[in-house]
């Protein structure tokens, strides 16, 4: 996804020392006020005593069966170690300074074309939800993938709480603004917000996935705290993350990496093995912890679900 920066992997591995580590320990201490355990108690056993996040009780959720993968599920501590959030830095190894991001209060704004604007916290919108893991893969365009239990409910549930008006066509996505806890967001040749855009079909297929947990725990802050989008079947930079604004509206949403650079980032980015992106093959993805390349499927394997959606759209870059 890099433009004008170098690559992730040409970063060097001191990105994610054991310093980074300590000394996100020692600041949760000095805000507890209990800077003399350090010295006393091993970390661990402090850390514990950080308050828990208000909706651990939800999980684990019961698994829905019908969504099924045809690999093993990628390990916790990969899938929540290499990440891309850019909003802490474009390299993979953010999930130490992502703890910085405050995620209560939390609060979800629904606007726009609907008969029901809503502005409410995340704990709010998670009582009047009923939460359930998937397990799913996800395909990076960077022709990396994973496979995830993530636990959420189903966008459509929220669509239906806005009451769209006929008139609504998409409905676009932004995530939090603070250059404060997030530098990269100091990074101003990147159009931030991140933002991103569905169309009210994709919105209410019943793959669109609201992630709030993952693992049967809540969804950590570097993998999109406290509320994500999963859309299996496109390519990952869709999935946005830490989402504070769903707005229904007739205009097509012009995403952060469409903003960016719309000739290898556009707004469908639908999975598929047989569009190259300009500047490397999709044929095949390398699974988070492995090292061998496998097939890429259309739709990312989800056609059964997706595809019907695309038969008549015509003249669109669907794959890209
Ligand atoms: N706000 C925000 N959302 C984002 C991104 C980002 O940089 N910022 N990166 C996207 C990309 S490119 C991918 S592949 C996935 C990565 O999710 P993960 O880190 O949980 O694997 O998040 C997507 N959502
Ligand atoms: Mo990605």
């Amino acid at each position: 996804m890099l433009i004008r920066q170098k690559r992730g992997w040409e970063l060097p591995e001191s990105e994610a020392t054991p310093e980074a580590v300590f000394r996100d320990r020692r600041r949760i201490l000095q805000a507890m006020g209990m800077g003399a355990l350090m010295a006393a108690a091993p970390a661990e056993a402090v850390l514990a005593a950080v308050p828990a996040d208000p909706s651990a009780g939800l999980y684990p959720a019961k698994r829905n069966d019908r969504y099924t993968l045809d690999r093993p599920i990628t390990p916790e501590k990969l899938a929540t170690t290499y990440n891309n959030f850019y909003e802490f830095g474009s390299q993979k190894t953010i999930a130490d300074d992502a703890q910085e991001l405050p995620i209560r209060p939390w609060t979800v704004t629904i606007d726009g074309m609907v008969e029901k604007p809503l502005t409410l916290g995340i704990d709010d919108l998670l009582k009047r939800v009923t939460l359930e893991e998937r397990l799913y893969r996800h395909r990076c365009v960077e022709a990396w993938s994973m496979a995830v239990p993530w636990t959420g409910f189903p966008m459509k549930t929220l669509v239906d709480m806005a009451q769209p008006l006929s008139s609504a066509t998409y409905v676009r996505m932004q995530t939090f603004e603070d250059p404060k806890v997030a530098p990269g967001q100091k990074q101003f040749w990147y159009p931030w917000p991140y933002i991103e855009g569905v169309t009210m079909a994709e919105a209410t297929n019943e793959l669109a996935f609201l992630v709030t947990g993952m693992y049967g725990k809540p969804v950590p802050r570097q993998d999109g705290a406290p509320l994500r989008l999963a859309l299996p079947w496109k390519y990952g930079f869709k999935s946005i993350k830490s989402i504070v604004k769903f707005t229904f509206t007739n205009e097509r949403p012009v995403s952060f990496w469409e903003k960016l650079q719309g000739d290898e980032y556009g707004f469908w980015a639908n999975v598929n093995p047989d569009v190259p992106h300009p500047r490397w093959s999709q044929a095949t993805e390398r699974e988070l912890g492995s090292d061998e390349r496998v097939p890429t499927l259309i739709y990312n394997g989800y056609g059964e679900y997706v595809a019907a959606m695309y038969k008549d759209i015509k003249g669109e870059e669907l794959f890209r």
